[in-house]
């Protein structure tokens, strides 16, 4: 990929700053997550046959062309996990990587169409749990689980939200979500199972508006009566829909280098996340699948500030996560008397 808009240099002690600067992470995907290394190993490990013959050559094949190139990509390395110790091992390992940039706690798509046939709903359930109990006994870190239905396989919707709500009396799950390709399937298709999970006391969220426009995110918001809305950067294009988000303050999982890498934003350009805050849409930072775009969330921060955010909108942003998350809200003060000891060191 070509190198990402900049127009400002940083010093080192933002950059420390923003690598130590305690953290909330609200959009990432736990297969994303999951680097081209450990994806080799899997693959050797559960005898799953990837088209490459070298690990350099799988690690080549993460430039991605477009879109559906990063689809089939992720579809691949998806298709490597198999066993329940594959899921306890990638959370323990995502939650080691988290901790070392202080992020406290994430909440973490999983992508259940694809899990759901390969191992027992109830194994993958205990295995999520295991490694997260682990990975926050270990780092300190802590995770709660949003499962996702693929919108091009809506007919597993019903059994990932059983699957969620299996999960959620566990209290490892909290949500519902939906993700992959939204051109050809509008959110109006999954109203239905939307409105059962949101009956069931689950949380809701959707991608929406990377690869379709605002109808996408209309559709989203209306339809399915998404939380929160993941990417949600081309609301810009139309004027009602930025007065609507700045009304309601429905926050947006803005995720700069992902955009970049998947082309949804010119890499030549500022990305649009400085004109969505500037038109008061509330906006979160975060990675979505950190090492498929060569990234982690620090890394989003430092981005931001080599395109002319200062710390405190920095900050604002750190804040506006905590904010946003599905936290109970004693849990949210606790952080935030935390976080504002850090602050005032900072200054
Ligand atoms: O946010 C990125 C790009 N947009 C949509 N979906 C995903 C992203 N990263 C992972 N996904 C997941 C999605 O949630 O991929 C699956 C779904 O579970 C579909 S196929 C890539
Ligand atoms: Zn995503």
């Amino acid at each position: 990929m070509q190198s990402i808009y900049t127009n400002t240099t940083i010093s080192d002690e933002l950059a420390s700053r923003l690598h130590a600067m305690p953290k909330i992470e609200l959009h990432v995907h736990l297969e994303g997550a999951t680097d081209a290394t450990t994806i080799w190993e899997l693959a050797a490990r559960n005898k799953v046959a990837l088209p490459a013959t070298t690990l350099e050559e799988w690690q080549s094949m993460y430039a991605f062309r477009d879109f559906n190139h990063f689809v089939e990509i992720y579809m691949l390395a998806a298709d490597c996990m198999r066993t329940p110790e594959d899921f306890t091992f990638m959370t323990v390992q995502f939650l080691q990587q988290q901790a070392t940039q202080n992020i406290q706690y994430c909440e973490v798509f999983l992508s259940a169409t694809f899990m759901l046939d390969k191992l027992p709903a109830d194994e993958l359930i205990d295995a999520l749990i295991e490694g997260a109990q682990r990975g926050e006994k270990q780092y300190g870190t802590c995770v709660r689980f949003i499962p996702d239905f693929t919108r091009e396989l809506p007919d597993s919707r019903y059994r990932v939200l059983d699957f969620v709500l299996q999960g959620q009396a566990k209290g490892i799950f909290i949500g519902l979500g939906v993700g992959g390709k939204e051109v050809g399937f509008p959110p109006e298709l999954f109203e239905d199972v939307f409105a059962e999970a949101r009956r069931q006391g689950l949380r809701v969220v959707a991608h929406a508006g990377e690869t379709e426009g605002a109808q996408s995110i209309w559709g989203a918001l209306h339809s399915l009566r998404a939380e929160r809305i993941g990417h949600g950067v081309r609301a810009l294009e139309d004027l009602q829909l930025i007065d609507y988000l700045r009304q309601t303050q429905i926050p947006l999982e803005v995720s700069p280098s992902s955009n970049y890498c998947l082309k949804v934003v010119p890499t030549d350009q500022p990305h649009p996340i400085r004109a969505l805050m500037d038109q008061g849409v509330y906006v979160t930072v975060n990675t979505d699948d950190p090492p498929m775009f060569s990234t982690d969330l620090t890394n989003e921060y430092q981005l931001l500030a080599r395109q002319g955010f200062s710390w405190e909108e920095l900050w604002q942003l750190n804040l506006n996560a905590l904010h946003a998350s599905f936290l109970p809200d004693e849990t949210k003060r606790v952080y935030l008397a935390q976080w504002q000891d850090f602050a005032a060191q900072a200054e």
